[in-house]
C-alpha cells in the first residue's frame, strides 16, 4: 500500500483532504491525527478482511474473549509497532514537519476498564493476535470510560471520561449485524408436537449495535476483531404511537433508558454493588456476543454437535457469567436441542477465570430483582442449580451445610461465581499462589467436586507495548546487546543476565534510566512545578487504591522518614522521590482519604526547607495506560506490598521489572513467581506470609493496639493523624487512625509496618552502590520474559481453549 515514502506522503495528504477538508498547512494536530488514523486503519483493513475469509475458510476453533472491561489506552503508536512500519512513519511525517509522539498524543485512551483486569484483556488481545491465534474480544463500547480523575485542594473529583468526543478512528460500526436482546416480561409455556416451549411475551426490546476495532498482530499479518456493543432503541419497539399522540416525553424516556445500558463504565473495582443497571449490561453484551457468533456458525455447519470444537467463549471474572445460561437459552428455545444436549455444549465451550479472592467483590444478585429482569435466564439457572445440587446429593447425602453451601442459588441470591464454576469446563487463577488459595480456601467445597477443572494460568503483559513502546531505548539498548530474538520469543531476554557484569552494559543501562527519570521529571515540573532531583531513588506505587494494596503502609514509611529527618536534617540518607498514582472508587471514602493524605503529606514535605530536598513526595493525577507507560521506565523501586493472599497476581508488578525496576513486595500474587525468576538476590520481600495472614483470619492473635503501644514509630505516626501535626480542617484524618486501631487493622499495615521499614533500609543500601543495583536491575530485566503474555496465552491456547495459530498470507 505504501510503496514508498512519497506515495505514503501523498495518501496522508489526501485524507487531510477527504477526511477534513483540509491541508497540510491549514490542518490542527488533531485534524492530522484522525487523517493518520484513518489511513493506518486502510491499511489493516486488507488484512482484517484476509484474516476473517482465512478463519472462515478453515474450519478452525476459534476463541471469543468475554470481558465487560478492555483497557487498551491508545492505539495509533501500537498500531504502527506491530505493523512494522512505527520507524518509517516517523521519518515520513518528520519530512512534512510533523512530530510523530505529539500526534499521538492526540488520540485519547481508550480506559474501557477499571485496572488489572482490565488491562490483562487488552494485553491478551495482542498476545493472541501476535501469536497468530484466532481469538477475539467481545465487550461494551461504554460511551463513557473509567472517569477522569482531577485532584482539586488535594482530594480526588470525578469527571466523565468522554473519550469519543472527537471520534474514533479504530472502530467500524455495522448497523446491518445489529441484534436484539430481551429484558424484562413474563414466559408463557405451550405444549407444541408434545415438547414445552417457552415463550417471551411483554419484553422490552433493546439492539445491540456492533462496533468493530482491529487487532494487529506483531508483524504477521493476523489482524483479529474485538466487537463493542452499543445500546440503541429499538426501532421495533421505539414508541412512536405515543410520540405521534404527542407524549414526546415517553418516546425520549425510552430512548434514554435503553442508551443507559452503554453510557458508562462502573468504576468499583472490588466491590460489588447491587445494581440492576450493571446486571442489565452484563446480560446485553453476553446475549449480543453469543447471537452473532451462533450467527456466524450458522452460516458453516447445519446442527450443533461440533460447535464446541469450532468455538471457544472465555469469561473474564465472573461479570460475563450469563453467556452460560443464554447459551443453554439459544440452543434450547432457539435452535431446539434437548437440555442434555445443550449443556453439553455449553460446559465444553465455557471456560472461566477468576481475578480475586475478596469475597465482598463476588457478585450475587437478589432472586427477586434477576427473576423480573431475566425471567427465561432465571428459570434456566434454577434449572441449572436443581439438577446441580441434586448432583451434590448423590454424593454428599445428608450433608446439607455442603449442598447449602455450593448451591447457585441459596439465601435469596444467585451466586455468580457458583454458576461460572458448575457450567464451565475449565477454571483458572491467575498467580499459583492464587490459585492454591482457590483449591484450597475459597472454592474448596468445589474443587473437591470438580478437581480437573481447576488450572493456574499466572498473568502477563505484553513486551511489546510495554517495552518495546514505552521504553525504546531501552529496547534498543537489549537488542545491541543480545540482539533482537527476544522481541519474538520473550524467554531470550534471559541471555542478558551474561551481561549482569559487564560493566559498559549496566553504564548503558543507567544512562537510560537517567533518561527517562528525567523526561518524568520534566512531565512533573511542567505539571505540578515540583523539582525531582533524578539522581534520587523514584520509589513509585501506581494502582487502584484500595485498602489491601496498602498506600498506607507506603505512607507510614514515609512519614517515618520525615520524622527522622525533622529529628535530625543531617541524617545521611539516600534522597528519594515517592510517586504515586491511582483512582479510588469514587465511593471507597477510604481510598479517597488515602489520596487527600497522601497529598497533604506532599504539601508539607515538599515545602520543609529544612529537610533539604531530601525527600519528595508527587500525587499523579489521572492515572491511565498513557501515564503508565511514561512511569514504568522511569521507575527505580516497584511498590508491591499488598497484604499477603490479597492480590490475586499483580501486572504492574511484571511492567516495572521489565522496565528494570526493583521490587519491594510482600509474598502475595505473581510477586512470588517474580522472586523465583529473579532470586531472593534481586528482590526485596517484606511482612507476613499468606499462611500467617490466613492464620489471623481464622484463629485471631493479632491486636492493633500492642504495635501503637509498643512501637514508638507507629505511635507518633498515627499521633500525628489526630494531633494537629497535619493541616486537618475537617478532621478527617482522625478516620485513618480509627479505622487503622478499631477495626484491629484488617490489612496488617500495622504488623507490617517494621517488617517493610527495615527492607527499606536495605534497599536503600543497596542503592548506594550503584554497580550493584544496576546488576539487579539487569537481572529482572532478564528474568521478564516468562511475564510476557505472549507465554500465558500460548499456555491458554493449548491448556484450556485448543486453539492453533494460523498463518495469515498476505
Ligand atoms: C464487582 C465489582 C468488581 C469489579 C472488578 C469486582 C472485582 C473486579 C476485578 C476482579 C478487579 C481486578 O481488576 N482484579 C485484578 O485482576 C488482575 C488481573 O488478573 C490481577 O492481576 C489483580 O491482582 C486483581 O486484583
Amino acid at each position: 500500500m505504501f510503496k514508498n515514502k512519497e506515495t505514503f506522503k501523498e495518501a496522508f495528504i489526501e485524507k487531510l483532504a477527504t477526511v477534513h477538508g483540509t491541508t497540510l498547512d491549514l490542518a490542527t494536530d488533531m485534524e492530522k491525527y484522525t487523517a493518520l488514523g484513518n489511513l493506518i486503519r486502510d491499511y489493516i483493513t486488507q488484512k482484517w478482511i484476509e484474516t476473517n475469509n482465512q478463519y472462515m475458510k478453515n474450519n478452525q476453533k476459534e476463541m471469543y474473549y468475554f470481558s465487560l472491561e478492555f483497557l487498551l489506552g491508545k492505539l495509533l503508536g501500537s498500531n504502527l509497532l506491530n505493523l512494522g512500519i512505527a520507524d518509517a512513519c516517523k521519518e515520513v511525517l518528520q519530512e512534512l514537519d510533523i512530530d510523530l509522539d505529539m500526534i499521538e498524543n492526540m488520540e485519547s485512551d481508550a480506559g474501557l476498564g477499571n485496572g488489572g483486569l482490565g488491562r490483562l484483556a487488552a494485553c491478551f488481545l495482542d498476545s493472541l493476535a501476535s501469536l497468530q491465534l484466532p481469538g477475539h474480544g467481545c465487550g461494551i463500547r461504554y460511551k463513557y470510560g473509567l472517569f477522569e480523575q482531577k485532584i482539586v485542594d488535594g482530594y480526588q473529583v470525578e469527571l466523565p471520561d468522554n473519550w469519543l468526543k472527537f471520534g474514533n478512528v479504530w472502530e467500524i460500526r455495522k448497523p446491518d449485524k445489529a441484534v436484539e436482546v430481551k429484558f424484562g416480561g413474563n414466559i408463557r409455556t405451550e405444549i407444541s408436537d408434545g415438547d414445552m416451549v417457552f415463550i417471551h411475551e411483554n419484553y422490552d426490546s433493546v439492539l445491540a449495535v456492533p462496533y468493530d476495532t482491529p487487532i494487529v498482530g506483531y508483524e504477521n499479518n493476523t489482524v483479529n476483531t474485538l466487537r463493542l456493543w452499543s445500546a440503541e432503541p429499538s426501532t421495533k419497539d421505539f414508541d412512536f404511537s405515543s410520540f405521534s399522540r404527542g407524549d414526546y416525553m415517553k418516546a425520549v424516556e425510552y430512548k434514554y433508558s435503553v442508551e443507559a445500558i452503554s453510557q458508562v463504565l462502573y468504576p468499583d473495582d472490588s466491590n460489588f454493588e447491587n445494581k440492576i443497571l450493571r446486571l442489565k449490561q452484563q446480560y446485553f453484551f453476553v446475549s449480543a456476543g453469543l447471537q452473532s457468533i451462533i450467527r456466524r456458525y450458522k452460516k458453516k455447519h447445519k446442527n450443533f454437535f461440533s460447535f464446541a470444537d469450532r468455538i471457544g467463549i472465555h469469561i473474564n471474572d465472573t461479570h460475563p457469567v450469563l453467556a452460560i445460561p443464554e447459551l443453554m437459552r439459544i440452543l434450547m428455545d432457539e435452535e431446539g436441542l434437548g437440555w442434555d444436549e445443550a449443556w453439553r455444549i455449553t460446559t465444553s465451550t465455557i471456560s472461566y477465570t477468576n481475578h480475586t479472592i475478596m469475597s465482598e467483590a463476588l457478585e450475587k444478585w437478589p432472586v427477586d430483582a434477576f427473576k423480573s429482569l431475566l425471567p427465561r435466564i432465571f428459570m434456566i439457572i434454577n434449572e441449572i442449580n436443581e439438577r446441580f445440587c441434586k448432583e451434590a446429593w448423590n454424593r454428599y447425602a445428608g450433608d446439607w451445610d455442603r449442598i447449602h453451601h455450593m448451591a447457585i442459588i441459596a439465601d435469596g441470591y444467585v451466586k455468580m461465581a457458583h454458576l461460572a464454576i458448575v457450567g464451565s469446563y475449565s477454571i483458572n487463577g491467575v498467580a499459583k499462589l492464587h490459585t492454591k488459595i482457590l483449591r484450597k480456601e475459597v472454592m474448596k467445597d468445589f474443587y473437591e467436586f470438580f478437581p480437573y477443572k481447576f488450572n493456574n494460568k499466572t498473568n502477563g503483559i505484553t513486551h511489546r507495548r510495554w517495552l518495546l513502546k514505552a521504553n525504546p531505548s531501552l529496547a534498543s539498548l537489549i537488542t545491541d546487546t543480545i540482539g533482537p530474538s527476544w522481541v519474538q520469543h520473550p524467554h531470550d531476554l534471559i541471555k542478558l543476565t551474561r551481561y549482569a557484569d559487564d560493566a559498559s552494559v549496566l553504564e548503558k543501562l543507567y544512562k537510560i534510566k537517567m533518561e527517562n527519570k528525567q523526561l518524568l521529571s520534566s512531565l512533573i515540573k511542567n505539571k505540578y512545578d515540583i523539582t525531582l532531583d533524578t539522581a534520587s531513588i523514584f520509589d513509585v506505587q501506581v494502582k487502584r487504591i484500595h485498602a489491601y494494596k496498602r498506600q498506607l503502609l507506603n505512607v507510614f514509611h514515609i512519614m517515618d522518614l520525615y520524622n527522622r529527618l525533622r529529628e535530625n536534617p543531617d541524617l545521611d540518607i539516600a534522597p528519594r522521590t515517592f510517586i504515586f498514582g491511582g483512582k479510588a472508587a469514587p465511593g471507597y471514602y477510604i481510598a479517597k482519604l488515602s489520596i487527600k493524605l497522601i497529598n497533604t503529606l506532599a504539601s508539607i514535605i515538599n515545602n520543609d526547607k529544612t529537610i533539604k530536598d531530601k525527600i519528595k513526595v508527587v500525587f499523579l493525577e489521572n492515572y491511565n495506560v498513557s501515564l503508565a507507560e511514561k512511569i514504568f521506565p522511569a521507575s527505580d523501586v516497584s511498590e508491591q506490598i499488598s497484604t499477603a493472599s490479597k492480590e490475586a497476581s499483580g501486572t504492574g508488578n511484571m511492567k516495572f521489572m521489565m522496565n528494570g525496576a526493583i521490587t519491594i513486595g510482600t509474598m502475595d500474587g505473581a510477586n512470588i513467581e517474580i522472586t523465583e525468576e529473579v532470586g531472593n538476590e534481586n528482590i526485596f520481600i517484606l511482612g507476613l506470609t499468606s499462611d500467617e495472614v490466613l492464620n489471623f483470619y481464622r484463629y485471631g492473635g493479632y491486636n492493633a493496639w500492642d504495635i501503637y503501644n509498643s512501637d514508638a514509630r507507629v505511635k507518633m505516626i498515627l499521633n500525628q493523624m489526630i494531633n494537629g501535626f497535619l493541616p486537618d480542617e475537617k478532621e478527617q484524618f482522625r478516620n485513618i487512625f480509627n479505622y487503622l486501631l478499631y477495626n484491629n487493622d484488617e490489612y496488617f499495615v500495622l504488623k507490617d509496618f517494621a517488617s517493610y521499614v527495615d527492607t527499606q533500609n536495605r534497599l536503600e543500601q543497596k542503592f548506594k552502590n550503584k554497580n550493584k543495583w544496576y546488576k539487579m536491575s539487569a537481572n529482572n530485566i532478564a528474568h521478564s520474559g516468562k511475564f510476557s503474555s505472549d507465554g500465558t496465552i500460548h499456555e491458554y491456547a493449548v491448556g484450556i481453549w485448543k486453539i492453533d495459530p494460523t498463518h495469515i498470507s498476505e
